[in-house]
């Protein structure tokens, strides 16, 4: 296909260039890659000695290899009798990785997500998890009675000051709206077992939530009456409910002629319905009360078509298979993928040689242009970035 243009590739949602031949110079830079290797997702994780740097016995000992992994649920003992009825379950659970594995033959799911910490400005990576939603896990435990919240933590150290822990309601736990998508227990990543540095053998994913949300090394399920979030985030003055904010990240610019925007953007709880980019000339910090951001032209950015889903998916997973991609045509449901990065670029043609800035911002299915709706960082960092360059 020598004479197909960029543009054509990208109707036909051909993301390879390499793929048609064609190294023109108003070609993008490659978009990033979709999936993040394993070993490459930044890591935030507390503890001395960090459990995944645990090795020999000490690992075995702390139940983190897949043959002494253990998951105990039971009734938290600390539990206060608010209301009348005791909270209850039929009976505690100790499953084991095998088990796991089993429950996997019948509910697994899979699902891509991008991790993000609340705190940290830049999403730390995007992975393929596969696991067992929670519901089914819980279901081992029989019926249960006056359970409000479920709260859950890892391996850490056996010491409680270290101990990082995150919690859902009842409801958020047991029921699922269409085309939402459920709490999970992680045993891959990117079709590989999830590796120690990662949470491995078995984190809990939950698809809407910062990375907090997302315990590694994943060992005590309790269900308990009381309402209130125990978030270790939430000890922390951070919102425990946030979602995953819709916002672009935006990489140094490309220069060259054109000179090149690019990023990730987050689709986040509201959606994302496109990416805009502002150059302005060089100048002072920029308040968030300047009259300049009244007056900005916002410019529409390319967002990067589906990737070759055959091409980057771990072998023998089908992309029908993934939650959001439709069953029959294993193409996604809506694109970009909620809880997903996308990558988008823009050229800049004709810049006359000076120092410029420029910001990318996000608009959501709402309308709503980034910060907005909700800009409170401690709800989830989606300030608007930028970079500076010089045209020569
Ligand atoms: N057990 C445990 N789980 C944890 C943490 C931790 O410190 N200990 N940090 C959380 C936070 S704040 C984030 S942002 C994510 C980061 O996931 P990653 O290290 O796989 O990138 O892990 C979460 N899960
Ligand atoms: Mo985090």
């Amino acid at each position: 296909m020598p004479d197909l243009s960029r543009r054509h590739a990208v109707k036909l949602g051909l993301s390879s260039l390499a793929a048609i031949g064609t190294s023109r110079a108003d070609s993008p830079p490659a978009p990033h890659p979709f999936l993040t290797p394993a070993t490459d997702f930044e890591d935030v994780s507390r503890g001395t000695p960090k459990p995944h740097t645990l090795t020999g016995d000490a690992l075995l000992r702390a139940r983190l290899t897949p043959e002494t992994w253990r998951l105990h649920i039971e009734i938290d003992p600390t539990t206060t009798d608010i209301v009348t009825q005791k909270p209850q379950i039929e009976t505690p659970v100790t499953l084991d990785y095998p088990a796991l594995l089993d429950l996997g033959k019948k509910h697994r799911v899979l699902f891509l997500k991008a991790m993000q910490c609340l705190n940290i400005a830049n999403p730390l990576g995007q992975g393929l998890w596969e696991g067992v939603p929670l519901r089914d896990v819980l279901r081992l435990c029989g019926p249960m009675s006056n359970v409000r919240r479920i709260y859950f933590w890892g391996y850490h150290n056996d010491d409680p000051k270290q101990r990082f822990q995150s919690s859902l309601s009842y409801t958020q736990v047991m029921e699922t709206p269409p085309g939402e998508l459920p709490v999970f227990l992680a045993y891959k990543l990117n079709g590989e077992p999830l590796s120690l540095e990662r949470g491995g053998p078995v984190r809990m994913v939950v698809p809407w939530a910062h990375g907090f949300k997302s315990i590694k090394w994943l060992q005590e399920i309790r269900l308990t009456n009381l309402y209130q979030s125990n978030d270790t985030y939430a000890e922390k003055n951070n919102d425990p409910e946030s979602h995953l904010k819709t916002a672009a990240y935006l990489d140094p610019v490309t220069l060259g002629n054109p000179a090149w925007v690019r990023g990730l953007a987050i689709s986040g709880w509201s959606g994302l319905a496109r990416v805009e980019y502002w150059v302005r000339p060089a100048g002072p910090p920029l308040a968030d009360t300047d009259p300049a951001w009244d007056k900005a032209d916002w410019k529409p950015c390319t967002l990067a078509p589906p990737p070759d889903w055959l091409t980057i998916l771990p072998k023998g997973i089908a992309a029908r298979d993934i939650l959001g991609f439709d069953p029959t045509s294993g193409q996604p449901l809506t694109w970009p993928l909620r809880y997903s990065m996308v990558s988008y670029s823009a050229a800049l043609h004709g810049l006359k040689p000076g120092k410029y800035e420029v910001r990318t911002r996000t608009i959501d299915l709402n309308g709503y242009p980034q910060p907005e709706p909700r800009s409170i960082q401690k709800s989830g960092k989606n300030g608007i970035q930028m970079q500076s360059f010089e045209v020569t």
